[in-house]
């Protein structure tokens, strides 16, 4: 078994430790550091999020993934960022103005990351003002909100309203997501799009940051 398949194998059972150790060895033995993330954490990353769309995982085996695939980030950004290797472009994420949800918001933050998105986490209660003004100071091209209360989904239509606002709704994308909110729902405020969970928000991303 080759160390790129080593480090995938280990990240989706939820090794930490035992993942940062391989990615250490793997840069000691001179792979380039684009290799290790493309052919060793992010391969890993997707089977559970693969699986996770299928409901053969479940929360906490995504969780203890993330953690492994963080352990291995660690060492790696880094390297990355010494050999001059980009993210696949930057989003911001958080949990919409008055909800203080975050589990969901966080395993789409750490699907989104194993795809090599970089993520600006606002966390919760996070308002429409906070959202745009971090795309435009961040330059994210895709801001991304969640909301588990139907009391407080529609803080995400005044999001796309300051895009507006501030004139920069044609430069970013919105994305909606959480238990409560619906692709019709979407449709009705004028985000960009909608997905029902964790992976398939990280699959969109990134086909958004490729069409964009
Ligand atoms: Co609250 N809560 N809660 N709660 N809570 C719900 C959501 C509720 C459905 C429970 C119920 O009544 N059956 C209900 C909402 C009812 C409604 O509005 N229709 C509710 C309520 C009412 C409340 C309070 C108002 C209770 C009170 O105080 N009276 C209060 C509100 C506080 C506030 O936010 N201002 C409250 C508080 C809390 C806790 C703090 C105790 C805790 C949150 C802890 C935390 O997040 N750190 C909590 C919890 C844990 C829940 C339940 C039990 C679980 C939510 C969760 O984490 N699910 C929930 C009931 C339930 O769902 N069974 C409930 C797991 C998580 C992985 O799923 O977040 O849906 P989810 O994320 C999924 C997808 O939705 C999607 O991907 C994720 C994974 O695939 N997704 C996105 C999420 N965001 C996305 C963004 C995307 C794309 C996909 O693109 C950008």
């Amino acid at each position: 078994m080759s160390i790129y398949s080593d480090i995938s194998e280990n990240l989706q059972r939820g090794r930490a430790k035992l993942v940062r150790q391989l990615v250490e060895q793997a840069l000691e033995e001179g792979c380039p550091a684009a290799e290790i993330l493309n052919e060793g954490l992010m391969p890993g990353m997707n089977v559970i999020g693969e699986k996770f769309k299928r409901n053969e995982v479940y929360v906490p085996e995504v969780l203890v993934a993330a953690r492994a695939m963080n352990m291995g980030m660690q060492v790696l950004s880094p390297r990355l960022k010494e050999d001059g290797v980009k993210a696949a472009g930057k989003v911001c994420i958080g949990t919409v103005q008055g909800d203080l949800h975050d589990i969901g918001k966080n395993l789409v933050k750490m699907m989104m990351e194993g795809k090599g998105i970089e993520v600006v986490d606002l966390g919760t209660d996070v308002s429409p003002e906070t959202f745009v003004q971090t795309a435009i100071d961040e330059d994210c091209r895709i801001i991304c909100c969640s909301a588990l209360l139907t009391t407080t989904m529609d803080v995400m239509a005044d999001v796309v309203k300051e895009a507006e606002a501030r004139g920069v709704r044609d430069k970013v994308k919105i994305m909606v997501g959480g238990a409560p909110v619906t692709d019709a729902f979407c449709r009705s405020i004028g985000a960009d799009k909608y997905t029902s969970d964790a992976a398939s928000a990280a699959d969109a991303a990134v086909e958004l940051l490729c069409a964009v």
